[in-house]
């Protein structure tokens, strides 16, 4: 059975990975989550990039939020507001059950990865979804001199700040996750999916942890990358304006640039086709824009033809 990792943060990167768990057989896909948007907000854990693969996965998804769980009810937010809780991270009333629920079962020492796995199996989700690591990872931002956490930056205050500079808190010490160890290193692993996430935000917070670039590289599968970036906007999210404030050209070639020779294919959208790319000899042009699920199989269908010419070229 062809094997794929993906590496994902949340909104942008889980429409390539729901993609993907649909056109490949069941458990041939172990989708890596960003943790370093982790925080914890009212004495609960949350995790972001986690629970919008979970649900996306599951089916559960809000589509035109983006995180969240559709149908949510906001009777807890209201009651919040009343006794005056801090308002600005939304929590819905159906989600609020994954945050409590995995704030208990981290207390009485599960680990991410455990509870994770639990909530899968009790949604149904064949994906193996992990935690790129167990370890706590904080991407934090610096801005005006000050470091702040990233839901303070990405949430209450939608982005606005000017970023100077971003570090993942932990990432030197934290460990990957065996499980991704094991995936990547196992024979027969078909490819290496970055999925059209933030690459400075949910992304990067993969790679920096200790071990895991030189996992991709052992691998010896083709690493290919999506673009989240579409004729110099980012579809959604910040990261256009993150490159400006980073002096990288906000575009698709900054990205693949970005990614440099840790890559082995990049999938630009066509859009993009007259745009001079670093190593324009691995650079393909797809329709990247996943607006509905058939954008999003047909997407993971080119990349797994992907994988398999850039096997067959080497077989
Ligand atoms: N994003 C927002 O812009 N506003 C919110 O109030 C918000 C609440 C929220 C609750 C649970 C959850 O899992 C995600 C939530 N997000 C919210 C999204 C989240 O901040 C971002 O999607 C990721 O951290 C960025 O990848």
């Amino acid at each position: 059975m062809k094997r794929i990792v993906a590496l994902s943060g949340g909104v942008g990167g889980a429409k390539l990975a729901l993609g993907l768990s649909r056109v490949m057989p069941a458990g041939a896909l172990t989708v890596v989550a960003n943790t370093g948007d982790d925080f914890d907000h009212l004495g609960l854990r949350i995790c972001p990039d986690i629970d919008t693969l979970m649900y996306v996965l599951a089916g559960l998804d809000d589509r035109e939020r983006g995180w969240g769980r559709a149908g949510e009810t906001w009777g807890f937010m209201d009651a919040l507001k009343e006794m005056g809780g801090p308002a600005w991270f939304q929590l819905g009333d159906a989600d609020l059950a994954t945050h409590v629920l995995r704030t208990q079962r981290l207390a009485r020492g599960q680990t991410l990865a455990e509870v994770t796995r639990e909530f899968l199996q009790r949604l149904d989700v064949a994906t193996h979804l992990l935690p790129m690591s167990n370890d706590p990872v904080r991407t934090q931002i610096r801005t005006g001199g000050n470091w702040i956490d990233f839901q303070d930056y990405f949430v209450r205050q939608r982005c606005e700040p000017v970023v100077q500079e971003l570090r993942f808190q932990g990432a030197e010490s934290a460990q990957p996750h065996p499980g991704v160890l094991a995936e990547l290193l196992a024979p027969g692993l078909h490819a290496v999916v970055i999925c059209p996430s933030n690459p400075f935000l949910s992304i990067a917070p993969i790679l920096a942890l200790s071990g895991m670039r030189e996992a991709l590289r052992a691998s010896g599968a083709p690493v290919i990358a999506v673009s989240p970036i579409i004729g110099g906007q980012a579809v959604k999210g910040p990261t256009a304006k993150l490159m400006k404030e980073f002096g990288l050209p906000a575009s698709a070639t900054g990205v693949a640039a970005y990614y440099g020779d840790l890559i082995d294919i990049f999938v630009a959208d066509q859009e993009d086709a007259n745009a001079s790319f670093p190593q324009a000899a691995n650079t393909v042009f797809r329709q990247t824009w996943m607006k509905t699920m058939d954008d999003r199989e047909v997407l993971a269908r080119a990349v797994l033809a992907l994988a398999d010419e850039w096997r067959s070229a080497r077989a």
